[in-house]
């Protein structure tokens, strides 16, 4: 399969407030080279540049105000004199009377936010639509025949939700694929998630709609990120009921209690029948990961693309998560390994 890649992204390095300061992110750009670096070593296939894409293409999964926000925060920051990186302090919780968005920068931040996690800087409007534009791209590509192929996008997007950054995430780059997929006259697609976290991003763009289906397999929001979505009991709203599955799993997953989750969830995307299937890629489940929970070990990940290729679908994987940066590479390839027969 071809592999979709922009080097926009190193234009985006974030920081995280961590322990009760600033540092790097976790998500950081050698993550994305040292996936280009695997597929290149495996021999994948081809790697490509992305497409350009008008603005316009992000909205229907986001709103056309979010996305105007995430192309002009940094100027609109930039402007009050600050040179670090954008940061939001404040939110609209619960009780609060006031759901206006609001005029100024740090107002709009935590307005468009869900946590701080999705530091904004001189680069990142670039890098979040490059990246974006990587899994457009990989949407054109099915469309154009192919069976299968890999949009190595950073920075990830299935914590951004219609109207919210958030959890390192701007644009919903999986989202955006599923959206051009039904404007192209798709009549079903299928996002299935696998990144250690809740995909609740994805969720809530896909929500209330019964023609993209949502599955995700994750680390118990009970104690893991993103703590307030990812619950089983989050089936869909009205047309939208049933066409939303979460599988929480616990703590310390190995691939044994994570298979049959698995085969779950494709019975169910089968059943969808879907003309295509995204799959929102983190290999932060693995057992080293720093930020999280699951013990998938690396021959894992080969068994996992030999299950996904059981589907038979026109199939586009979109990069997560994954921070265990020794190891990323050689576990998010070995999916699309496994996914080829390779194994
Ligand atoms: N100090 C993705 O995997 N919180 N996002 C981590 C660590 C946010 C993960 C806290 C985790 C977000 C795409
Ligand atoms: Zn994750």
């Amino acid at each position: 399969m071809q592999t979709i890649y922009s080097s926009d992204h190193r234009l985006h390095q974030g920081v995280e407030l961590k322990d009760g300061a600033v540092s790097d992110s976790f998500e950081k750009p050698i993550r994305a080279e040292i996936v280009l670096k695997q597929v290149k070593a495996a021999g994948l296939g081809e790697v490509v540049t992305p497409n350009e894409y008008e603005r316009a293409s992000y909205i229907g999964a986001h709103s056309g105000r979010y996305v105007e926000f995430l192309a002009s925060a940094w100027d609109e920051w930039a402007a009050t004199g600050r040179t670090c990186q954008a940061l939001p302090l404040v939110w609209p919780v619960r009780g609060m009377p006031s759901t206006a968005m609001p005029q100024f920068i740090d107002g709009k931040l935590g307005f468009f936010s869900m946590d701080a996690g999705s530091p904004i800087n001189a680069g990142t409007w670039r890098a979040a639509s490059s990246s974006a534009n990587s899994a457009l791209t990989g949407i054109d590509l099915l469309a154009s025949g192919d069976k299968a192929a890999f949009a190595l996008c950073r920075p990830p997007g299935h914590h951004a939700g219609r109207e919210y950054m958030g959890g390192y995430c701007y644009l919903n780059n999986a989202a955006i694929a599923a959206q051009r997929c039904i404007m192209q006259g798709a009549q079903r697609v299928a996002v299935l998630d696998i990144d250690f976290h809740h995909g609740n991003g994805t969720q809530d763009i896909f929500y209330d709609r019964n023609d993209v289906l949502f599955v995700s397999i994750h680390g118990d929001p009970g104690v893991s990120f993103p703590y307030f979505a990812g619950f089983a009991d989050e089936r869909g709203i009205g047309a939208g009921k049933g066409f939303n599955l979460n599988l929480p799993l616990p703590k310390g997953t190995t691939l044994a209690e994570y298979e049959p989750a698995l085969q779950h969830a494709s019975a169910v995307i089968a059943r969808h029948a879907p003309d295509a299937l995204i799959v929102s890629l983190g290999v932060d489940t693995f057992e080293g990961d720093p930020i999280s929970h699951f013990r998938l070990r690396t021959p894992d990940y080969l068994h996992v693309g030999e299950m996904l290729a059981r589907l038979n679908l026109p199939t586009l994987f979109v990069m997560e998560g994954g921070y265990m940066v020794d190891e990323i590479g050689v576990n998010a390839v070995n999916v699309l390994l496994g996914f080829e027969g390779r194994a």
